[in-house]
């Protein structure tokens, strides 16, 4: 007895875990996964509709759409994890959930500047949009030249047994800082990131360019606003139409409800 060594009681309770554990646990932690990206997908839906809905009410009640189009795209796991890794978040998936802000992503495209700032104030305020961060890359550009505004809002995604409030980042720019962004993005991981400081030049050259461009079509743009204000048309039902359905509501007032003084 005396040459055994002492292990203690619970030693040989400590077993590893069997295969059928390990897949089990496994399908757990897809099944969670999968849920978790799903109120991403969710949340971009809503800020979808959001949008299309701001462009439809546009379109009816004035003369022009401010925004040109927009994008989604939502993180790939391997993204999230690699993202996660890098920022040293905790692996639990609250953790997750405020770590990574921008696993959802949605980017408005708009015409001129003054677009970019009216659409984001107009989404931002709607009450269950909350805005939790800023960052007016357009006021103070990045030093690549890179001009958008970001917002990172959080919307609640109401699910079958409880209600997500999901983090989804929101970028705005015009279509010329779209333009810029996309190229520089591809020579940015064409050259696997390190850009010879030649073109790096360039490019910021080229993003003043954009700069100057948009100042320039958003003044003509109210240039050529002015000169139409006169005969402005913002009704896009026929003044017909409009009139007879006057017509019908003051005849049907007159006659008060229906069956009354019959
Ligand atoms: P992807 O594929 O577009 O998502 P973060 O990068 O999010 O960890 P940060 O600094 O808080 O940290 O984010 P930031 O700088 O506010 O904005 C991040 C996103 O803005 C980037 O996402 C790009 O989409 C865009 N962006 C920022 N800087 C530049 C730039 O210099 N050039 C271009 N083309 N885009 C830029 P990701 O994650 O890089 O990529």
């Amino acid at each position: 007895m005396g040459d055994v060594p002492d292990r203690g009681p619970d030693a040989s309770a400590v077993q590893p875990p069997g295969l059928t554990e390990v897949l089990t646990g496994l399908n757990e932690a897809r099944g969670e996964l999968t849920r978790f990206m799903a109120t991403y997908e969710f949340a971009i839906k809503e800020i979808e509709t959001k949008v299309s809905i701001l462009q439809g009410e546009f379109r009816l009640l004035h003369r022009y759409n401010p925004i040109e189009h927009i994008v989604s795209r939502l993180k790939s796991p391997e993204s999230v994890v690699a993202k996660a890794r890098k920022l040293g978040c905790g692996p639990g998936l609250d953790e997750l959930r405020t770590g990574i802000r921008d696993i959802a992503g949605v980017r408005v495209v708009c015409s001129f500047t003054s677009d970019v700032y009216r659409v984001q104030e107009m989404l931002c305020r709607q009450a269950d949009v909350r805005l939790i961060e800023l960052k007016d890359y357009i006021a103070d550009p990045k030093p690549s030249g890179y001009r958008s505004l970001h917002a990172i809002v959080e919307v609640p995604v109401f699910l079958s047994e409880e209600t997500v409030p999901v983090p989804v980042e929101l970028q705005f720019r015009t279509i010329a800082q779209d333009f810029w962004a996309s190229l520089e993005h591809k020579i940015f991981y064409k050259y696997d990131r390190s850009v010879p400081a030649e073109l790096r030049d360039a490019l910021r050259a080229a993003a003043a360019t954009a700069a100057e461009l948009d100042q320039e079509m958003e003044r003509l743009s109210v240039e050529v606003q002015e000169l139409a204000e006169p005969g402005a048309r913002s009704a896009t039902i026929a003044d017909q139409t409009v009139s007879d359905f006057l017509g019908f509501v003051s005849s049907a007032g007159r006659r008060g409800p229906a069956g009354a003084g019959a």
